[in-house]
């Protein structure tokens, strides 16, 4: 059963609504133009503007921005002082949001909690003492391994209140993930939780993060929360109870004087090379670009309820469940389960529950939702939705419509807001109330922010035509480096276009100037809106002994949006077989997480390589995706072994 509606081509432009227009933040794209252009003119003199008005700053800045890209050096707002967690929570207290809801929480049954500003604060000035109390200093790293919980954003606000880095793994991640990320910010201390419930699914959140810890000599304490009260191990005089020490804790705590570059947090993401690579971000170009980005693109009200189904594993969740709505005053939600569970109206009845009327979610989950049928929302009253967004990956223009006029009614605008791990905040996406949007399309530029298409180091696009996606200069939430790794942070990002900020999308721009994301240019593949490396799920199979050698691909995958297709070649002594393939798939889930399984595995006795070694994935793809043409392969006249591509072709499907 599916609603009647007008499917939208690419080239309509749907106006915002008009009882939306009456009472947005901004009202015309004049309105919208003559500011952007402020703010790519007059540069400093417009983030000066926005950083007094916004910002709550112990001193101000001497300079609005210092940079050098081609050293990697960006500084914004240069000697001010402030800290985060005081302008999230403690100067919201002097006002009328002293008592407003800052979390409401949903857990993965339905219970619920919900903490007003004040009691937020409090929970977060205790245990800013407790991590003092375990030794946690200014500039220490903290890792935090947490289900959805509101014990999440707590902890994280506790170490900006006092200056620790926090730097948050998703706790889909497995064991060695765990390992390669704590040791490589040596994290003094892990905060985790005996398990977690997601989807009525018990994970072993202390279990593997034991495992991980053992003969890590960097890690002094462990702080473990109660969840479920599941049996755990604890360690003697390594591991502590939450509850324990918050009980002996003090609920008053000084916000740390912080200096607008001090690092906030670092996050690890995966890139084409090698190993996650650990993103750092600073605190105060970081907030005031969250908070402003959450104001503008969400335009949220007062009395709204706003509500982001991201993890806060992820950068969605660090600046748009936490820091952004908080820094605004907003309410936000946190979602402890998933979509489908228990059935596949949990997102909806969540909407009904509280009343949300700022929705931010990604394709993945709208695929996964329109696909479990429109029965599932015909009983559900979504009226009090306002706004709905989405981000991760580019949306098609038929869940695009169905987004529209099945969840919006259409009366709510739809922000497809482009941005990654690296940009701490959005760069491109419709301000609603100001931007007609396009299906399928981010449209333009955030304040500040100069994107260009480019063909080649010194060649911009024509209209139309998809090139690389780089920035113009530095905006103020961009990364600061890649921690402990200059030459990665240089070489990754501002090496190949020299001015530039690389991005690794490709995309281009349309007749009326509005972007439009085509994907990634690199060997990323981005599964239900998360990045894995290729590299990274060909290391995890070459662990396995049964295989030599690897070659990872991305396939079209109509709910995941992409999904991982391994090539293997085999060891001696090793037979093909459907149990082997199996294993291989366990063991990349086991050695990575979940989210990296592999939908297939091909096995083939060679991999289709350029005389020079490289491995031609182009080819790969195709092959994995269903074709068997060969002559719809391009070219494959590079090729050392150019029979290899029969081989490919006559085994898929096989051993
Ligand atoms: C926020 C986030 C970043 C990558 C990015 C893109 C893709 C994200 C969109 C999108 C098309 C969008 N951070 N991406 N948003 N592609 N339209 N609106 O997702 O670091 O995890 O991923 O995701 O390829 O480079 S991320």
């Amino acid at each position: 059963m599916c609603a009647e509606f007008k499917e939208f081509s690419e080239k309509d432009k749907i106006n915002p609504p008009k009882e939306f227009v009456e009472k947005a933040n901004l009202k015309s794209y004049d309105e919208y133009k003559k500011m952007y252009e402020d703010s790519v003119k007059n540069r400093e003199d417009f983030w000066a503007r926005m950083a007094e008005e916004k910002v709550d700053w112990f001193k101000k800045w001497d300079k609005v921005n210092e940079e050098d890209l081609s050293k990697g050096e960006i500084n914004w707002f240069v000697n001010g002082k402030l800290n985060v967690s005081y302008n999230c929570l403690d100067r919201h207290l002097k006002t009328h949001r002293r008592n407003k809801a800052a979390i409401i929480w949903e857990g993965d049954e339905g219970e619920s909690k919900t903490y007003t500003y004040q009691q937020l604060h409090q929970e977060v000035c205790k245990f800013a003492n407790v991590l003092k109390a375990q030794g946690v200093k200014k500039g220490d790293r903290v890792a935090i391994y947490l289900p959805m919980v509101p014990e999440l954003p707590v902890a994280m606000l506790a170490c900006a209140r006092i200056g620790a880095i926090h730097s948050i793994i998703f706790a889909g991640f497995s064991p060695d993930s765990i390992k390669d990320r704590v040791l490589d910010c040596e994290a003094k201390v892990i905060i985790t939780s005996d398990e977690s419930v997601r989807g009525g699914k018990i994970v072993p959140l202390k279990d593997n993060v034991d495992k991980a810890a053992e003969n890590l000599d960097v890690v002094e304490k462990i702080i473990v929360l109660e969840r479920t009260s599941g049996d755990i191990n604890m360690k003697e005089g390594r591991d502590v109870w939450w509850h324990e020490e918050m009980k002996k804790a003090d609920d008053k705590c000084e916000p740390e004087e912080m200096d607008a570059e001090d690092p906030l947090f670092i996050l690890y993401t995966s890139g084409s090379t090698g190993k996650p690579k650990g993103v750092l971000h600073t605190t105060g170009g970081y907030l005031l670009y969250t908070q402003m980005t959450t104001e503008y693109i969400f335009d949220i009200k007062d009395d709204d309820v706003y509500w982001c189904t991201a993890d806060i594993g992820w950068i969605t969740g660090h600046s748009y469940i936490v820091y952004g709505p908080l820094a605004s005053g907003a309410t936000t939600l946190v979602f402890e389960g998933v979509p489908t569970y228990p059935e596949p109206d949990r997102f909806w009845q969540v909407v009904e529950k509280y009343k949300v009327n700022i929705f931010y979610t990604a394709p993945t989950a709208l695929r996964a939702l329109k696909k479990a049928g429109d029965e599932w929302i015909e009983n559900r009253d979504l009226s009090s939705l306002r706004l709905l967004g989405t981000v991760g990956e580019p949306i098609n223009p038929e869940v695009w419509s169905w987004y529209h006029y099945v969840i919006g009614q259409e009366k709510c605008p739809i922000v497809d807001t482009w941005w990654q791990t690296e940009t701490g905040g959005i760069l491109i996406s419709p301000i609603p109330g100001a931007i007609p949007t396009k299906p399928g399309y981010a449209t333009v530029p955030f304040f500040g922010v100069e994107p260009l298409i480019l063909k080649d180091e010194n060649n911009e696009c024509d209209t139309n035509e998809t090139g690389f996606l780089v920035i113009n200069k530095s905006w103020p939430s961009m990364l600061r480096g890649v921690y402990g790794d200059h030459e990665r942070f240089m070489n990754t990002y501002l090496k190949a276009f020299p001015g530039y900020y690389m991005t690794g999308d490709g995309a281009f721009v349309d007749e009326d100037g509005y972007v439009r994301l085509t994907g990634r240019i690199d060997d990323v593949i981005n599964v239900s809106g998360h990045r894995m490396g290729t590299a990274e799920v060909e290391s995890a199979l070459v662990e396995h002994d049964a295989v030599v050698e690897a070659a990872v691909v991305g396939v079209p995958h109509d709910v995941k949006g992409e999904g991982i297709y391994a090539y293997c070649i085999l060891s001696e002594g090793y037979d093909k077989s459907g149990d082997l393939k199996k294993d291989l798939i366990n063991h990349v889930r086991d050695s990575i997480g979940p989210i990296a399984k592999p939908e297939d595995i091909h096995f083939v006795d060679g991999l289709p390589k350029t005389r020079s070694g490289k491995i031609m994935r182009r080819i790969l793809r195709k092959v994995a995706e269903g074709e068997t043409d060969k002559s719809k392969l391009g070219d494959t006249t590079t090729l050392a072994e150019p029979e290899v591509v029969d081989h490919i072709i006559d085994t898929k499907g096989k051993f």
